[in-house]
This record gives structure tokens, C-alpha cells and sequence, in this order.
């Protein structure tokens, strides 16, 4: 199994309804792996280093103080795949293009409050993870059930 590992984020709309658990749920009946978790409110300066890829974007100031304006739950989870499937699972950004089935489909109706954050590559997977988690920060552990998720 070719472990990797992704960033993933429930946004501050999504704490606030209470999506926490069924969230965390699917990611953990899929099969992926829980490999960090922390809840944080980030300041505007780090949701500003967390998406600088779209600092020229005109959503950008909004999303930003959108990040920053309550907590947030980062994890970072592991598992063969987790990166694209990450993106899979979690739907087109915007909901009313996700797929039903997918987090953003069955869960967000708009573009700006589309309740969840996902890596969209190994490379910015790696600088998420950096970005928001300290190394000791991140639990390398056995879980029994790998053997029955991968045979
Ligand atoms: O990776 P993903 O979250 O699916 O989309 P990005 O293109 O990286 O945009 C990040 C974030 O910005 C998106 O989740 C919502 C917000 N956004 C927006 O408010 N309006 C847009 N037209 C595009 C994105
Ligand atoms: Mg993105």
C-alpha cells in the first residue's frame, strides 16, 4: 500500500452546524486513517498563507476573513489514494455542482460556505500539513483494521 497523506479542514461553517462528526464519520468509514486533529481559529494572516495560491482572485479578502472567523477543525488523514480521493468524497467547490453523495453535495448549497477544505495535490498536501501542523504534532500509529482495509 502506497500510504499518503492529506490536509483536510472543516471550515467554520461547517463547526457551527454541527457537522463535525458526520464529516470525521465518512472519512473514517471510508477507510482513511486519522493522523492529526486540532481545532484552531486561525488568524486572517495564516487563512492568508493557507490560500496565497488565490490572492489574485477577487473572493480572496472574503474568503480569508470567512476562515479566520471562527474555529476551525484541521486533520490530516492518511490512506492509499487519500489525496484524489480526498477530492472525490468531498465534491466540486461548488455545491450546487457536487455530485450527490459527495460532503459539499449532500451537505453546502453555495460557493462561499461550501463547508470543507481538501489538498489538491501531493505538493500542496505537503505544505498544508507543514502549514498547519507541527511534526510531533502528527501520530504515526497501527491500525488493526489495515490489514481487513487492504487485505
Ligand atoms: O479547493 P477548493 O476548496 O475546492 O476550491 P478553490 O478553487 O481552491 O477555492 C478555495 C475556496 O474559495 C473554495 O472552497 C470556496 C472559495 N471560492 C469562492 O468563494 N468563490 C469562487 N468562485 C471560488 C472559490
Ligand atoms: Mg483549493
Amino acid at each position: 500500500a502506497e500510504m499518503e497523506r492529506t490536509f483536510i479542514a472543516i471550515k467554520p461553517d461547517g463547526v457551527q452546524r454541527g457537522l463535525i462528526s458526520e464529516i470525521i464519520a465518512r472519512f473514517e468509514r471510508k477507510g482513511f486513517k486519522l493522523v492529526a486533529i486540532k481545532i484552531v481559529v486561525p488568524s486572517k494572516g495564516f487563512a492568508q498563507k493557507h490560500y496565497h495560491d488565490l490572492k489574485e482572485r477577487p473572493f480572496f479578502n472574503g474568503l480569508c476573513d470567512f476562515l479566520s472567523s471562527g474555529p476551525v477543525v484541521a486533520m490530516v488523514w492518511e490512506g492509499e489514494g487519500v489525496i484524489k480521493y480526498g477530492r472525490k468524497f468531498i465534491g466540486a467547490t461548488d455545491p450546487q455542482k457536487s455530485e450527490p453523495g459527495t460532503i459539499r453535495g449532500d451537505l453546502a448549497v453555495v460557493v462561499g460556505r461550501n463547508i470543507i477544505h481538501g489538498s489538491d495535490g501531493p505538493e500542496t498536501a505537503k505544505d498544508e500539513i507543514n502549514l498547519w501542523f507541527k511534526p510531533e504534532e502528527l501520530v504515526a500509529y497501527t491500525s488493526n483494521a489495515e490489514k481487513w482495509i487492504y487485505g
